[in-house]
């Protein structure tokens, strides 16, 4: 077994943590009737062609999650199995909006989440900070009500970011939204390039003002893009397996990371929905070192941006590069 630097993992959805055995435990919990024989047969419709193709089933699936004894179980098998991956800080995403509109209240998931970080750093060597996702498949005035609720519940999150299905959903939609939370204090994060053109990662850093771009990778079709990435060590979470299993790239000698790293973007490496897409942030890196027979000097460089593009406080960072 190999093992890996001390890394932290900035792109992960803890909806796409589920994996099917704690989908069919939930259900049979709930007494919830699955359309799927077992979890075999749920595990065989991850063949994914496209994002749209993936959000439909990892939105169906997430049904089972209905108590905060729900979200508390996936968030601590999430963590138990991160840590035994080398993840020494996670920055967890969750998606309130894909909760609320199926009827389980904002405290649900947000505590129920949160109160399994609270011990984490404790328990499993993880720390850990929350971020608030918005779907911009939504609308944005939804997107700023549930901001508002999340601030008015005083809800221990960092920042926020946006997810779902990305073309014909720019991010200048959501310009209001990242105004409200920066005036709070928040930090802001948001996908941008990852089906999407390059003109939505301009858009997220000049209109959201985007501290980090999640996946990024279509950057590379516009070099004054890169030129600009580059210069400001703007943070691109990259996640090569996901990129895979979605279609964005055609396999993972064809991915961009090594020309990524190589034009010196700030990249790290992520598993985005693990459960989905086929491996953890150990599955990931393991994936891309032996594909781009990377070494020891390769992998540092990428846990090394990873730590340094955390919102973590000093104390912790230092600790872990
Ligand atoms: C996501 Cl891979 C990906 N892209 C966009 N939104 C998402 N939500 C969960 N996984
Ligand atoms: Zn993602």
């Amino acid at each position: 077994m190999q093992s890996f630097p001390p890394c932290a993992e900035l792109h992960l959805h803890i909806e796409g943590t589920l994996e099917p055995d704690l989908v069919f435990e939930l259900a049979a919990r709930n007494r919830i009737t699955l359309p799927y024989a077992d979890a075999a047969d749920l595990a065989a419709r991850y063949a994914f062609t496209d994002l749209q193709s993936f959000l439909d089933l990892y939105y169906a699936t997430m049904d089972v999650l209905r108590t905060e004894a729900d979200f508390a179980d996936m968030t601590r098998a999430y963590l138990r199995r991160a840590a035994a991956a080398g993840v020494r800080h996670a920055e967890i995403m969750m998606d309130p909006q894909a909760h609320l509109i199926r009827g389980i209240p904002l405290a649900t998931c947000v505590n129920g989440v949160s109160s399994v970080l609270a011990t984490s750093e404790a328990e499993f060597g993880v720390s850990t900070l929350l971020i608030a996702a918005f779907l911009r498949d939504r609308p944005a005035a939804e997107a700023l009500d549930v901001l508002r609720d999340l601030l008015d519940m005083k809800a221990p999150i960092v920042g926020i970011g946006l997810d779902s299905a990305e073309v014909g959903y720019p991010p200048s939609l959501f310009a209001e939204v990242y105004d409200v939370a920066r005036s709070a204090g928040l930090r802001c994060v948001a996908h941008a390039g990852e089906e999407g053109p390059p003109s939505y990662i301009r858009e997220a850093l000049d209109v959201l003002r985007a501290e980090r771009i999640d996946h990024g990778i279509r950057c590379l079709e516009d070099e004054a893009l890169v030129e600009r990435l580059v210069a400001d060590r703007v943070p691109l979470t990259v996640c090569p397996l996901s990129n895979v299993r979605l279609g964005a790239v055609d396999d993972l000698p064809a991915h961009p990371l090594p020309v990524m790293l190589a034009r010196g973007l700030n990249v790290s490496v992520n598993s985005d929905d693990p459960a989905y897409f086929g491996g953890y942030l150990d599955d990931n890196l393991m994936a891309v070192g032996e594909t781009f027979g990377w070494g020891a000097a390769e992998l540092a460089i990428v846990a090394g941006n990873s730590l340094r593009s955390a919102f973590l406080d000093d104390a912790r960072r230092s600790l872990l590069l």
